[in-house]
């Protein structure tokens, strides 16, 4: 009983701080988005694909988080964008306190996006609200298309499933029709987009994707604000 009462607690706190986080962001016009997946099915390889491909200047900043090492902030900083990462010392997932500490010493209002990449794990990231505006979760042609069915809530909660090393497909066995079926059965809703960092294939429509997502929020932003 106890062990129900004191989840309850901490999920409740996150759930206030993220709130917070939501309104700096809104107010700032700041998009964020949050990716999660089972660890090594490709975010940190996707954000590396991501940011050599937008111009210098582009307004936009990492967090990255793991249980231990700097190993992804490392890869990710080469771009030149700010880049921190957040070690969590053995939790499975980022929350919303963690993400206020370390935006700490950066201004979200000079910030058009705002990339998280959580910790490698698929069910532990799908409780914590970080105040972002969607979730993404990726899926790699390695893991068995079951997985959307075995672990239905990150796939219920996300807007968009990458699903990701698309140029393993000849290789593995692994049906990507019934995988996104799968998806579309616990979110019907949910978008979809065949990605790989190593050929390149679908990356311009995750690009295209994300700029629009961060259009759609500057003009929610500007219209609430006024701006
Ligand atoms: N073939 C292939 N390999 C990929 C692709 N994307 C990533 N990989 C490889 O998969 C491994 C894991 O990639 P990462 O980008 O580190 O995965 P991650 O999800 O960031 O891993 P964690 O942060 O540990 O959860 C690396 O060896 C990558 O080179 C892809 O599109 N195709
Ligand atoms: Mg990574």
């Amino acid at each position: 009983m106890s062990r129900v009462e004191i989840e309850r607690k901490v999920l409740n706190e996150n759930q206030l701080l993220a709130e917070q986080l939501r309104e700096r962001y809104r107010a700032d016009g700041v998009c964020c988005v949050n990716l999660i997946s089972s660890p090594g099915s490709g975010k940190t390889l996707l954000l590396e694909r991501t940011l050599e491909r937008l111009a210098p200047g582009t307004r936009i900043a990492v967090l990255t988080g793991d249980l231990q090492t700097e190993n992804d902030a490392k890869r990710l900083a080469r771009f030149g964008f700010p880049v921190k990462q957040i070690i969590t010392g053995g939790t499975c997932h980022l929350d919303a306190r963690m993400i206020g500490k370390h935006l700490e010493g950066w201004k979200l209002a000079e910030l058009d996006f705002l990339i998280i990449e959580n910790v490698g794990n698929l069910v532990c990231p799908s409780s914590y609200d970080l105040g972002e505006e969607c979730k993404i979760v990726l899926l790699s042609t390695t893991e068995g298309e079951d997985k959307p069915l075995k672990y239905p809530s990150i796939f219920a909660k996300s807007a968009l499933m990458l699903l990701t090393k698309v140029d393993l497909l000849p290789y593995v066995p692994f049906n990507a029709e019934l995988a996104r079926d799968n998806a579309r059965r616990v979110n019907p809703q949910i978008e979809i987009i065949d990605v790989s960092s190593t050929t390149g294939e679908g990356l311009d429509g995750w690009m295209q994707w994300l700029l629009s997502r961060q259009h759609r929020r500057s003009e929610v932003s500007s219209r609430t604000t006024g701006a």
